[in-house]
């Protein structure tokens, strides 16, 4: 059995109290670990640390330095590949394929791609006019904000937990992390690559525990962190938003979607289908960026709804090391119900049923997972909670629509507004439709197709500010102006 420990100044540590919690496995329920429970002493030691290294050995390195660093962690992850695997599998039951193919290359992506940014970033400079004519330079340096608090989510941990790390540490802050009480096992094995590449201690701080009274509300509430970067839902981030006006420290927030996938019937249907299925079943549907709402033209609306059927039933759950598995379970019992809960709501409302709508019955160990069926549904108004709620779940509502605006009209009746991916061959469409539907991510006959160097965030209630490539020093450096009479 595993045990999480706390990352503190470069040690592993238990809880001052003694308390941990469990940690089990989603796909079989069996116990896998031990988590330490952190409290207000391990938040404190933990910005402590953060500190000392702030103003000590992490300010003291250059930016090329620094940058060489983040290389090496990304080379670090990828000498323990297969332990990180294994720790983010254990953690989200997913397969082992979207693990070793996307999730954790991903995370040590985040590191070179920051590495790269931070030295070759610029900033702008005005020659100005003065009475006396000799003029004035004015030019701006962009400083590390400080202590930054990380609250990230389980959904794909290491890939999100390193997003807001990368660049934090790049700008040349030190961070605190808090990741998902359910998913402690990527970020505490980081803490093993920075030791063992070089990051002076105190940089990279992991504190475990759960977020309202516990290590994420003492973090967020502590007066030593600068600026709190939270990846998580809409309503987490209401209440961090509170703690965070205590001392106007800045957010970055990437939250809750309820992202819609526009289809015309025009489209290369082999493409949408690709596409489309991927956007509602991987990870189990646990993608903040993931399609809950399919609006189809209605000429291609019976084919397509068949074919995501067919697509659906392909999806085989099993043991994430077996390779011939393709669809996980959900993060925990909790979310299970609160899935089956929708589903139970979809069918009390008359929806037509497609395929899914409950729980399978699974045999021997995986018995005891946290199972749903992938699920579609048509035949639900507007307004329905299944159309207007994120499910965070295997299941989507298709509908028909007439004409652009109609479905323009639709894409934007939310309180959401993080992603869509609109699917046509008419790119003078395509542009018109980018343009209209009111959300921070638009893909055009793709999904989740990234280049870090993109701005990343959300609109109306999936986010504030944006992260990715330049843009992530928005919000991770300080930007100072200098005026130098001439
Ligand atoms: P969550 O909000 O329940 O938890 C996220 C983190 O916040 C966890 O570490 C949790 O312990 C902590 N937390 C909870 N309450 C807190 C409090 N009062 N103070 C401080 N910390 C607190 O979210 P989740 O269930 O872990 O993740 C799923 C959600 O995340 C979905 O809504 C999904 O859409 C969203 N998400 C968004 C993005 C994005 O980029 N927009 C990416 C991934 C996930
Ligand atoms: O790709 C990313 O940078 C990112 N933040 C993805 C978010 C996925 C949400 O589940």
């Amino acid at each position: 059995m595993t045990e999480f420990k706390h990352f503190i100044d470069g040690a592993f540590v238990e809880s001052a109290s003694g308390r941990s919690f469990e940690n089990r496995r989603p796909h079989d329920g069996e116990l896998a670990g031990l988590v330490a429970e952190g409290g207000r002493a391990e938040v404190d030691a933990a910005v402590r640390a953060a500190r000392t290294a702030l103003e000590g050995p992490w300010h003291k390195l250059s930016v090329d330095d620094r940058s060489d660093l983040l290389r090496a962690v990304a080379d670090g992850i990828t000498r323990r590949f297969d332990d990180f695997v294994a720790a983010e599998m254990a953690d989200t039951g997913q397969p082992r394929s979207m693990m070793a193919h996307a999730f954790i290359p991903r995370g040590a992506a985040n590191f070179k791609v920051f590495a790269d940014v931070i030295k070759n970033v610029s900033t702008e400079s005005f020659q100005t006019p003065t009475p006396d004519g000799a003029g004035a330079l004015n030019y701006s340096i962009r400083k590390p904000k400080g202590v930054i608090g990380v609250i990230s989510p389980w959904n794909s941990p290491l890939l999100l937990m390193t997003w807001k790390v990368a660049p934090a540490l790049a700008c040349g802050n030190t961070v605190v992390v808090k990741p998902s009480e359910e998913t402690p096992g990527t970020a505490t094995l980081l803490g093993e690559v920075m030791n063992a590449v070089g990051v002076p201690k105190g940089v990279y701080n992991v504190v475990h525990g759960f977020g309202p009274n516990s290590a994420g509300a003492f973090l967020t509430e502590h007066p030593g962190v600068d600026a709190i970067t939270f990846t998580g839902e809409t309503r987490t981030g209401t209440v961090i938003m509170k703690a965070a006006a205590e001392g106007l420290r800045d957010v970055s927030f990437e939250m809750g979607g309820k992202n819609s996938a526009i289809i015309f019937a025009d489209a290369d249907i082999d493409q949408v289908l690709d596409g489309c299925a991927r956007s509602v079943f991987l990870n189990t549907g646990q993608v903040c960026l993931g399609t809950e709402r399919i609006y189809v033209e209605r000429p291609l609306f019976d084919r397509f709804v068949a074919a995501l059927v067919d697509r659906a039933k392909t999806l085989k759950p099993g043991d994430p090391t077996d390779s011939a598995t393709n669809f996980g379970p959900l993060i925990s019992r909790e979310h299970q119900q609160k899935v089956l809960g929708y589903y139970e709501r979809a069918r009390d409302a008359g929806a037509t049923v497609w395929t899914g709508g409950g729980a399978p019955l699974l045999e021997g160990a995986l018995a005891g997972g946290n199972w749903v069926e992938p699920t579609v549904w048509t035949g639900l108004g507007d307004d329905h909670a299944i159309i207007q709620e994120e499910i965070f779940g295997p299941c989507c509502h298709v509908r028909p629509f007439d004409s652009e605006a109609e479905v323009v009209a639709l894409a934007n009746d939310t309180q959401y507004g993080l992603a869509t991916s609109i699917w046509t061959r008419d790119l003078s469409r395509a542009h018109r439709m980018a343009a209209a539907i009111d959300v921070g991510i638009t893909w055009v006959n793709c999904w989740f197709l990234r280049d870090l160097r993109t701005p990343f965030g959300g609109s109306k209630q999936s986010g504030i500010g944006r992260e990715g490539g330049v843009h992530s020093l928005e919000f991770y450096t300080e930007l100072r102006n200098i005026c130098i009479k001439l």
